[in-house]
């Protein structure tokens, strides 16, 4: 089995290359990045995602049987440029969507992971415990990118068969690289502010619930569900799926636990209304039942993780 990784460089991508790496051999993973090249002495590209015949070229080259799509632009950098959003996040999805058709035609198929969000919901969508599926129609131009590229991704199963399977992943919480351009950023922001300057302003006003996940678990369900049988996967839009609901106080009550002389202040910004129209806790009862998701990461685990490891990155 080959692998390629579009937008290695990212938040993700960045960690599931080298669990990839580990689970399938360093000469079987291709890292695709854009100009932000890493050191990265496995296989890997460089060039636009967007670039039909790159895409097509990487794919044939290395006989590439799986693909995680990971390139995208977020919901706050997207509210900025929402034309860069649609075109980094569907533009791209289609291009890889109609080479794994020619592909299936050639008789060499492709499975494929692509991330969805919490962003797929707006504010008509029912806020506690959202339910797998329900109203979506969300505010912002990543969350409409998401619920046509969900329809897409159901199409193309449906009408030519393509395997692809996808997480609507809430906040991501890591600390190996930092998010960019994410509403649910602060909640990585905030270990910075803590460890460099015990104090942080947050974004997001007090009692913003928002449901989370730490970066172990996110690659972990990615895995899964990309290795569980196709008869285990009854849902081919995306799978609602979560690890914990909390607010910026009870992360900054957590850090105060490690950090005592820590302050949480708070100064929301317009990431404020998006966070408001995103779900306060999930109901990912689907993914639980047909391929076995369970977290391992609640948020006394998060914050003593994440204070652990970027503290021994501030020291080094
Ligand atoms: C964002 O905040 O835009 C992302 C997401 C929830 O998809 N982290």
């Amino acid at each position: 089995m080959k692998i390629l990784v579009t937008g290695a460089a990212g938040q993700i991508g960045s960690e599931l290359v080298p669990a990839l790496r580990e689970m399938h051999g360093r000469e079987n993973v291709v890292a695709l990045y854009h100009h932000n090249v890493p050191a990265d002495n496995g296989l890997h590209e460089v060039g636009d995602a967007g670039d039909v015949e790159l895409i097509k070229r990487i794919i044939k080259e290395h006989d590439i049987s799986t693909v995680y799509h990971l390139v995208g632009v977020l919901s706050a950098k997207g509210e900025k440029d929402p034309d860069l959003a649609y075109k980094a996040n569907m533009g791209t999805l289609k291009n890889i969507l109609d080479i794994a058709r020619e592909r299936k035609d050639a008789g060499r198929p492709i499975r494929i992971f692509w991330p969805s969000s919490i962003a797929a919901f707006g504010p008509t969508t029912p806020r506690d415990m959202t339910p797998q599926r329900t109203v979506l129609e969300p505010a912002t131009m990543y969350g409409i990118t998401k619920v046509a590229g969900e329809l897409m991704v159901n199409y193309y199963f449906k009408r030519y068969g393509i395997d692809i399977r996808s997480l609507r992943y809430p906040g991501i919480i890591s600390w190996k690289t930092p998010p960019g351009g994410g509403t649910t950023d602060y909640a990585v922001e905030i270990f910075y502010g803590a460890l460099k300057e015990k104090k942080y302003t947050s974004f997001l006003r007090e009692g913003t619930y928002l449901p989370m996940m730490y970066m172990d678990d996110a690659i972990r369900a990615t895995m899964e569900l990309m290795e569980a049988k196709p008869e285990r996967i009854s849902v081919r839009t995306s799978y609602n799926i979560t690890a914990v609901s909390f607010e910026p106080a009870e992360m900054a009550l957590e850090i105060k636990k490690h950090i005592p002389e820590f302050e949480i202040s708070f100064n929301p910004d317009f990431r404020q209304k998006i966070a408001d129209s995103w779900p306060k806790s999930i109901d990912d009862s689907q993914a639980r039942e047909d391929w076995g998701w369970k977290q391992k990461f609640g948020l006394s685990e998060i914050v003593g993780d994440m204070l652990r490891n970027l503290g021994k990155q501030f020291e080094a």
